[in-house]
């Protein structure tokens, strides 16, 4: 079904047929049959798939591949370190989070290679390097830090932080990338990659309905919420579901019910969102009343001290049932780049400006003083984060068109009449 508004393609795009291609062989990697939804975890065989894949689709391109000291990869075309200011980077993300939807993260990739191969067919010549990236580990699915790969270059995620997280079955991070063939004793801040990087423009499936209510395929993004997620800890008393009197009980669950609520009351009085999507409950037994519960919230918001007063509102709860509540990752409010915005926003003057609450490397970049903006491109669902996650394939190829837009304003030969 095409969607009406929005530019109409002028003519096929170029990177058009190397984008329905590269969708086709992705689609079935690391997608769960009974659900249509995906299981891209860091460091697991799967992501070695798609890292392999990404390695191969830049091999096809002649565009040199490079791991950082986190594992992200980087495919230049042009030599980085041949202009002062770093080159033009784009890409995304291919990971995701359990039962995720297709578009979270790989369209982004996918759409970057096939705006260079629209570029190429038009003869384009980039006067500054380009790289396509992919972040790993952007969703924190197995390990809990949510942009891992781009918080460990940047140093807002130390090595020896990240090197001791461990996944549900107790496997370390620094495990899983030896276990994947990457050295984790390199892993650290990495100076060298982000000074290679002169500003980065990250295409992405739109986690919302804001494109769908404007009738537009493709926006550019002003700014990312303030964001956080917490642990909380919450003990209780293993004893038998039949015969424990009521009175003797010292049942976690009881608590964890309470901050359940508790978090979209406090979330709705704020004006902010919040949601506890993810539970461990020990022995997670029927007949056992639980020993222990660990949660997690998520919670974020336009103002930032209204999150933080949700957060301080649990924390109250949490502390009053024994328990503990823990800041696991917190971004700041992320304001793109102004003059990187107005140049995107001049070559796509017809695309709308959204924020968004939904976190990404290009906030983490942001955050560290690159350069940054996104475009997003219509999912006529709204809804992300599921297998029902959704992108037209004719709004797929309008996103890789305004991208190769882009990418022609940021790495073309100097306009001669500014
Ligand atoms: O959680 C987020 O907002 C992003 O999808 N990692
Ligand atoms: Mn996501
Ligand atoms: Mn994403």
């Amino acid at each position: 079904m095409a969607l009406d508004g929005g530019p109409q393609l002028s003519q096929p795009v170029a990177g058009a047929a190397s984008f329905d291609r590269m969708w086709a062989e992705l689609t079935p990697v690391g997608r769960a049959a009974a659900t249509g939804g995906y299981r891209r975890f860091a460091w697991t065989t799967v992501d070695s798939t798609l890292r392999e894949w990404f390695t191969a689709e830049a091999g096809r391109r002649g565009l040199d591949v490079v791991r950082d000291r986190a594992g992200n990869q980087w495919a230049w075309w042009g030599n980085p370190a041949s202009v002062p200011g770093g080159g033009v980077v784009i890409g995304s993300h291919l990971d995701s989070v359990p039962d995720g939807g297709a578009f979270d993260g790989p369209l982004g990739v996918v759409s970057s290679f096939a705006a260079l191969d629209s570029l190429r067919a038009q003869g384009f010549a980039p006067s500054r390097p380009i790289a396509v990236v992919n972040f790993g580990d952007e969703e924190g699915a197995r390990f809990g830090i949510a942009c891992a790969g781009s918080r460990l270059i940047t140093g807002a995620l130390s090595a020896d932080r990240a090197r001791a997280l461990r996944d549900a079955d107790g496997t370390s991070l620094a495990d899983a990338m030896s276990g994947a063939g990457f050295d984790p004793t390199q892993v650290g801040a990495d100076d060298e990659t982000l000074g290679r990087i002169g500003c980065f423009v990250e295409l992405h499936v739109e986690q919302g309905r804001g494109l769908i209510d404007l009738g537009q395929p493709v926006a550019v993004s002003s700014q990312i919420w303030p964001h956080g997620r917490w642990r909380i800890e919450l003990p209780g008393e293993a004893n038998h579901a039949g015969t424990t009197r009521l009175v003797d009980r010292h049942d976690p669950m009881l608590a964890c019910a309470e901050l359940i609520l508790a978090a979209r009351q406090a979330a709705q009085r704020h004006g902010s969102v919040a949601t506890m999507g993810k539970v461990s409950i020990q022995p997670n037994g029927v007949n056992a009343i639980a020993s222990h519960v660990t949660a997690w919230l998520d919670a974020r918001g336009a103002d930032p001290d209204a999150v933080r007063a949700v957060v301080d509102e649990l924390a109250g709860l949490a502390t009053a049932a024994d328990g503990s509540l823990e800041l696991e990752s917190w971004t700041d409010s992320t304001v793109f780049d102004a003059g990187l915005s107005d140049r995107v926003r001049a070559v796509l003057p017809d695309a709308p400006v959204l924020s968004t609450g939904a976190g990404h490397d290009a906030g983490i970049l942001a955050n560290a003083g690159v350069p940054t903006t996104m475009l997003f491109v219509r999912n006529p669902t709204g809804v992300s984060h599921s297998p029902v996650e959704h992108a037209e394939t004719d709004d797929c190829h309008r996103g890789v068109d305004a991208l190769a837009a882009v990418v022609a304003e940021l790495a073309g030969p100097p306009a001669t009449v500014r």
